[in-house]
Parts: structure tokens; sequence; C-alpha cells
């Protein structure tokens, strides 16, 4: 049962983490997020994760450890996240965002979270 599962990447590049501000649906925009989104059914989660960091940012990334927990979300979902590192591409807002962030260290809470990922995002912290 894979289709209330979402997953997200903290996808690390240089000890610098990437953030993503959503440009939908309205009452998601303007949140930062992990990239990411559904499993669809039958599909793997690591696969899903990979899949999205394809269409959303035109990267292709490995996902590289499961980071321990899972956050509820909106309408039955749990978010799930991976630490990811980029094998090839630079990241660009090509679907869902309108903005991508490398956070250093002390710069990851200087953007304004969506709710769920704020734990996943402490969770995550020092995991590369
Ligand atoms: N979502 C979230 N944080 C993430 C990824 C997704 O809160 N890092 C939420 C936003 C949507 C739902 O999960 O409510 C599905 O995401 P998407 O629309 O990207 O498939």
């Amino acid at each position: 049962m894979n289709e209330r599962i979402v997953v997200g990447a903290a996808l690390y590049d240089g000890g610098r983490l990437l953030a993503a501000r959503r440009s939908a649906p309205p009452e998601l925009a303007g949140g930062w997020e992990l990239p990411g989104g559904k499993v669809e059914p039958g599909e793997r989660s690591e696969d899903a994760l990979v899949r999205e960091l394809r269409e959303e940012l035109g990267v292709e990334a490995e996902p590289t450890g499961r980071v321990p927990g899972e956050w509820p979300l909106p309408k039955g979902y749990v978010l799930r996240v991976w630490t990811a590192r980029l094998v090839s591409g630079e990241p660009r807002p090509l679907e869902d965002h309108d903005e991508l962030r490398w956070l250093t260290p002390d710069q990851v809470w200087s953007v304004d979270w969506l709710a769920a990922d704020v734990p996943a995002v402490e969770a995550a912290l020092g995991l590369p």
C-alpha cells in the first residue's frame, strides 16, 4: 500500500541542503519544502524520489539513506525522507517550484519551511 506516501529528498551538495519554494497549490505557495512528491501505486519509494527529482529539478540524484521518522501531511499522507546526493545536473525549478536555494548549515532556518518539513529537516540535519 504505497498510495499515501510522499517522499522528500534532503539533497546535499558540498554540505549545503537544497530547499525548494512551492508555487502551487495556493495554500502551499510560498512555503519551502524538501523536493519530492507522491509515490505511485506499485512504485518503490527510492524510485519515486529519483523520478520526482528528475521531473521537478532536472537532475539525476541518488538516495543515500533513509532519514528516521515519518511526518503527517494533509489528507492522510505521510512524509518520508531520504538523504540524497547529486549525480548529474544543476537543479532548476522546472515544476511546482519558483525558487531554489542551497542552504549552508547556518542558513537552514532562514526559509519558511512547510509545517511537515520542519521536523523532517531537523531529523535530516547532519546526516549526509
Ligand atoms: N509535501 C510537503 N512537504 C514535502 C513534500 C510534499 O508538505 N517535502 C506535501 C504537499 C502536498 C503533498 O505533500 O500536500 C503532496 O505533494 P505534491 O503535490 O508535491 O505531490
